[in-house]
């Protein structure tokens, strides 16, 4: 018997050494109330908008030309000698993208290519020491976000083409670097002195945007829990977010998709699970994220229109990127876009802004958001007027045209509810507001 309790006693007592030693080694991440409370601003948003912008603007064939035309990086830095983007105004930016309702902006200060779009003590390489601009064009911006009320979220690229310490990866192969080994502790170093920078000089901060870690093997180290609880450390609120094509990882708040919207994968860089953690899908306005001089292939106002609301249908905010032209200017249909989405927002954000994804999932006519006990129904693609809804939790009680407040009528069944739409819709989205008992 004695021996028996004994062996109960050492098993138990194992089992907590067990648990103890997983949890000191993997210490899990408890995001703070501010972060939190960001998380859930961060999904009431619903639309961000991208600007990617740096020396490859100049060169105006998007932003991967330093490494799909394998130029040396000694050459490459030489572009920066040459911008003066003397048309730049933070003011007219922040305006222009504000008046599309956005409610967030994420600059790319730093892209694959290297270049530091601020004013960095950790390279020369940078706007201020490398340009006759001189100016800090990440300063600039954040002080006109916070003066005009806009979030600033930062992109960061983890990996870059012309820094001699980045390991060399799959990509960059070809832009002369001497040694494939880099160094990694000068590089990780450099990184998190500019994460600091960035961090500490420009206000607050809404998320931190990396990009690049597909670029070495899965098995790469690239000691994020350490990067990233140095960000939670100096802004606790600030959103963390990995480009990686992965579910998140350990320490990340935010989930993110490229060129899909959450649970799909057209574009071959998704089809990853989709996390709890509040959703972003970014998207082009044209095809390429950085300025390129052929690409007139713009989608339209509609297009987009239904891609923000799809995405809210799936509880994702949508990040629609635009490429600044080297002058400094937003290009002029990108503008134009800007313009023609806030329209469509003035009537129709509060639909958008605030929601969740409804309890309707999305189906080919459409997609559902919800707002506590409102539920609107966005019908982007019907050829009908009457349209089946599968509700059978909520009662319905009450069904109007969103943008008129006409009453619809519908009618009950055990499977849901059918609404009469008044005629086929042909709007760009026909919301339908149902309220729910
Ligand atoms: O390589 C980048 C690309 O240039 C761009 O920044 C996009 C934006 O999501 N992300 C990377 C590819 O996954």
């Amino acid at each position: 018997m004695k021996n028996v309790c004994m062996k109960k006693q050492s098993i138990l007592f194992g089992l907590l050494l067990c648990f103890a030693t997983t949890s000191l080694a993997q210490p899990h991440y408890q995001p703070s109330e501010a972060n939190l409370k960001a998380r859930s601003e961060f999904q009431d948003s619903k639309l961000g908008v991208f600007l990617h912008w740096g020396l490859y603007s100049m060169l105006a064939t998007g932003e991967w030309t330093m490494t799909n035309n394998n130029l040396n990086y000694k050459e490459y830095a030489k572009l920066a000698g040459g911008f003066y983007p003397s048309k730049f105004d933070a003011a007219k930016w922040v305006a222009a993208i504000k008046a599309s309702g956005a409610k967030y902006i994420c600059f790319t200060t730093r892209h694959h290519e290297g270049f530091s779009m601020f004013d960095t003590r950790y390279s020369d390489y940078n706007i201020i020491k490398a340009t006759p601009f001189k100016r800090d064009i990440v300063k600039e911006l954040a002080d006109e976000c916070a003066k005009q009320g806009i979030k600033l979220h930062f992109y960061y690229s983890h990996l870059d083409w012309g820094r001699e310490d980045y390991p060399w990866g799959r990509t960059g192969r070809g832009t002369g670097r001497p040694d494939p080994k880099g160094n990694w502790p000068s590089y990780y170093q450099f990184m998190n002195n500019q994460l600091t920078e960035l961090l500490t000089k420009y206000g607050s901060v809404g998320a931190i945007w990396f990009d690049g870690w597909w670029d070495q093997n899965p098995d790469f180290n690239w000691q994020l829990p350490a990067q990233y609880e140095l960000i939670h450390r100096l802004q606790p609120a600030c959103l963390i977010g990995n480009n990686h094509h992965r579910t998140p990882f350990e320490g990340e708040d935010i989930q993110i998709f490229e060129r899909d919207l959450p649970g799909e994968n057209a574009s071959g860089l998704s089809g990853q699970d989709v996390s709890p953690l509040p959703l972003e899908t970014c998207e082009t306005m044209n095809g390429m994220w950085g300025y390129k001089i052929t690409d007139a292939n713009y989608k339209s106002a509609q297009t987009l229109i239904h891609y923000l609301v799809k995405a809210a249908g799936k509880n994702a905010n949508l990040l629609m990127n635009i490429g600044p032209q080297p002058d400094g200017e937003l290009p002029e249909v990108a503008v134009q876009r800007l313009r023609e989405m806030g329209a469509w927002m003035a009537d129709y954000g509060e639909t958008i802004q605030g929601t969740r994804g409804g309890m309707i999932p999305p189906h080919d006519w459409g997609v559902t958001t919800q707002k506590g006990d409102t539920l609107y129904v966005h019908i982007l693609n019907l050829q009908d007027k009457a349209l089946f809804l599968p509700i059978t939790e909520r009662k319905v009680k009450k069904a109007t045209l969103f943008k008129d407040k006409s009453p619809l009528r519908f009618t009950r069944s055990k499977e849901g509810i059918l609404l009469e739409l008044k005629a086929v819709p042909t709007d760009i989205d026909c919301v339908v507001e149902l309220t729910l008992g």
